[in-house]
């Protein structure tokens, strides 16, 4: 993987480079702009997709061409936990990434992927956009990775091949796939079923040849990854509310002057707002998309026997990490 800096010369800077040539004069760096590479999962049309294509856009803009990002989507330069290193590398210069997959490489995320932890996404968004998600956007900092703003993605259901779930009960013997992340295997292990960490590039075809039962997303990624047309029964869980950043590499970020790094930050910022306005809409039109094609959605007979089962991966996590017992707290307290 490339890990140097792309310096990419439009048109009008290679002329001008050609005459500063025959004039032997040196040409201004100013006039260089610095290509910025960036990851998504998602395809285009997806919400995030949108969100990340103005923040280039904006970018570009605000730093009067300066900085021009490219968005590579559908996972083109890789899945999630391939690309949070790209990122931290420096190979990559920024992308939007799910909290989940993050645990392994800043373990204080996890606390964001601990089930039912958000009551809901507006509590979600308004804790995330306060000091508590400062917290976190310290510890990704502390790895290279500088969250800029906070993306939504909903609530994250489970569904599969076979029959409604409607209490823990009923996961028993089927088999899910989880993001990369050893807390997703004990939460379904919890629920009474069987888990197996993916990429999610290789969930559809895993759940048409049967290799896993099912899997656990929102409606919007459900939906546009095609894996309704496989598993067709989709169980309001609503296990996971997880935040997603706008991340940018460390490297590209120290390389920017301070008034280049806040045209980048408010543009994060207005993508965020941009997704989370494109949420809503997706959401819906995502449901009704499925439904249209035979999916049965339910809701489960009673939450809180699902939470009740997550008592022990909560024991577990504050006995194995004491130093984030505060954060859990704090975000439960700031739900009351
Ligand atoms: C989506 C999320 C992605 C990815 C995916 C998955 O909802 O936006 O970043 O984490 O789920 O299940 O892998």
């Amino acid at each position: 993987m490339q890990t140097n800096k792309r310096l990419k010369m439009t048109s009008h800077v290679k002329a001008a480079a050609m005459i500063g040539m025959l004039l032997s004069v040196s040409i201004s760096a100013a006039v260089q702009a610095d290509s910025w590479r960036g990851w998504n999962v998602h395809p285009p049309s997806y919400p995030n997709g949108k969100a990340l294509e103005s923040f280039a856009k904006e970018v570009a803009e605000k730093t009067d061409g300066r900085v021009e990002p490219k968005v590579y989507h559908n996972a083109v330069l890789g899945d999630q936990p391939d690309a949070i290193e790209q990122v931290r590398s420096g190979a990559l210069d920024f992308a939007n990434f799910n909290m989940g997959p993050m645990g392994p490489i800043v373990p204080a995320t996890n606390v964001l992927s601990l089930p039912f932890i958000f009551k809901s996404p507006e509590d979600m968004y308004r804790i995330m956009d306060g000091e508590i998600g400062d917290r976190f956007a310290d510890a990704l900092a502390k790895k290279n990775l500088i969250a800029l703003s906070w993306f939504g993605s909903g609530a994250r259901s489970l569904y599969n091949t076979d029959h409604p779930v409607k209490t823990p009960d009923d996961v028993e013997g089927l088999k899910f796939r989880v993001m990369n992340n050893d807390l997703y295997v004990q939460m379904i292990d919890e629920m009474g079923g069987n888990a197996t960490p993916m990429a999610y590039s290789e969930v559809y075809q895993s759940l048409k040849t049967g290799v896993i039962d099912g899997a656990e997303n929102n409606y919007p990624s459900y939906e546009s990854s095609g894996h309704y047309e496989v598993a067709k029964y989709y169980s309001l869980t609503e296990h996971l509310i997880l935040p997603e950043c706008l991340c940018v590499a460390k490297a590209s970020w120290e390389e920017l002057s301070d008034e280049d790094q806040q045209a980048v930050r408010q543009a994060a910022e207005e993508a965020a707002k941009k997704q989370r306005q494109l949420w809503e809409e997706s959401v819906q039109k995502s449901r009704q998309k499925v439904l249209d094609a035979d999916v049965k959605i339910n809701e489960v007979d009673d939450k809180s026997a699902f939470q009740a089962k997550m008592q022990p991966i909560y024991d577990e996590f504050i006995q194995e990490h004491p130093d984030l017992e505060s954060l859990v707290t704090d975000i439960q307290a700031a739900q009351k």
